[in-house]
């Protein structure tokens, strides 16, 4: 099974690392709805600005031709900001299925009984799994032309060059005409974005450790998670923002009958955020073979969507 191979791989590679695509299990799902309703995880409530009050130049971009269309979100999530843009949608009379994509099985379900409920006209799709596989499917479905959503700064989590091949695939599983809108996190005063992933109430340090959790409970290991402290880093130059865990004593964990030496001090890699310059999410852009259409910021321009065309 794919979570074993990786977390055993992660482990014993130097420095250890976990992937936090993992982090979204049940407990971890929550976890996040805890973190995005925090006042230092600003990310959430600046892109819940541009969609609930830049939607129309949002709709815009998207209706540009009045071609019928698949509404296609990666890592829909609870799908709070979407929303608003699906209503906006409704309302402009746009013919279009929303298919929402998640590695989390239980948090489309929420996603889908509360669309259900609120946008009752909604045609909707739900897509488990994994991205290009699930883009691979929507294409088999149907071959209207594409608006990809990739929101929340979830690009964020990739290393630069794995962002930019990212992006290259994404773009090959695409055609002519086809839009993608994609959330950066930008670049603004370091303390503000370290705030954001270091808060004082620990919800963050929770949702690291959670993945000890699962780990203990879906491989039958024995992490003990006092023995593990959350450590958050933001570099301003590059604009990296990593979280750790740090062993603090030396001791041996047991993964599935496999055992694990950890260090004191020893440090695990959970997760990379990575921030950015406009001209750097448009240098991205021009690498991985789209087209900037436009770039839609919150208030504070403190985040952006970006508008791209195949
Ligand atoms: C869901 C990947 C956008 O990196 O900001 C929040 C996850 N990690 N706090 C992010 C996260 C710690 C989040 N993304």
């Amino acid at each position: 099974m794919q979570f074993r191979f990786d977390v055993l791989e992660g482990l014993s590679s130097t420095p250890k690392k976990l992937h936090s695509k993992y982090f979204y299990d049940k407990t971890g799902d929550a976890l996040f709805q805890q973190i995005m309703a925090m006042p230092e995880y600003y990310l959430t409530n600046c892109e819940l600005d541009i969609f609930q009050n830049k939607t129309s130049e949002l709709s815009k971009i998207i209706l540009e031709t009045d071609a019928a269309f698949d509404l296609i979100e990666l890592g829909a999530g609870d799908g709070t900001k979407s929303a608003f843009l699906l209503k906006h949608l409704l309302n402009e009379k746009a013919n279009f299925n929303y298919m929402p994509i998640d590695i989390s099985a239980n948090i489309l379900s929420v996603l889908e009984s509360k669309l259900k409920e609120d946008l009752p006209e909604l045609s909707i799709t739900c897509l488990e799994g994994e991205y290009f596989r699930m883009l691979e499917k929507a294409a088999e479905l149907s071959s209207r032309r594409k608006v990809v959503l990739f929101l929340g700064s979830n690009i964020g989590n990739m290393e630069k060059e794995e962002a930019l091949s990212f992006c290259h695939s994404l773009n090959t599983y695409l055609s002519s005409g086809d839009i993608v809108l994609m959330g950066f996190d930008l670049k603004k005063n370091p303390q503000v974005i370290l705030d954001a992933y270091n808060d004082k109430s620990g919800i963050t340090a929770a949702f690291n450790l959670n993945l000890l959790t699962r780990i203990n409970r879906e491989l039958t290991a024995d992490f003990n998670i006092e023995k593990f402290q959350h450590y958050q880093t933001y570099d301003p130059l590059s604009g990296a923002c990593r979280s750790f865990l740090i062993s603090l004593e030396k001791q041996v964990v047991t993964i599935d009958g496999q055992l694990v030496n950890f260090e004191k001090d020893e440090l695990i890699y959970m997760e990379l955020s990575q921030k950015y310059a406009v001209e750097e999410s448009e240098l991205l852009a021009n690498s991985s073979g789209f087209a900037t259409i436009d770039h839609i910021m919150d208030s504070k321009s403190w985040f952006t969507d970006v508008a791209w065309l195949v």
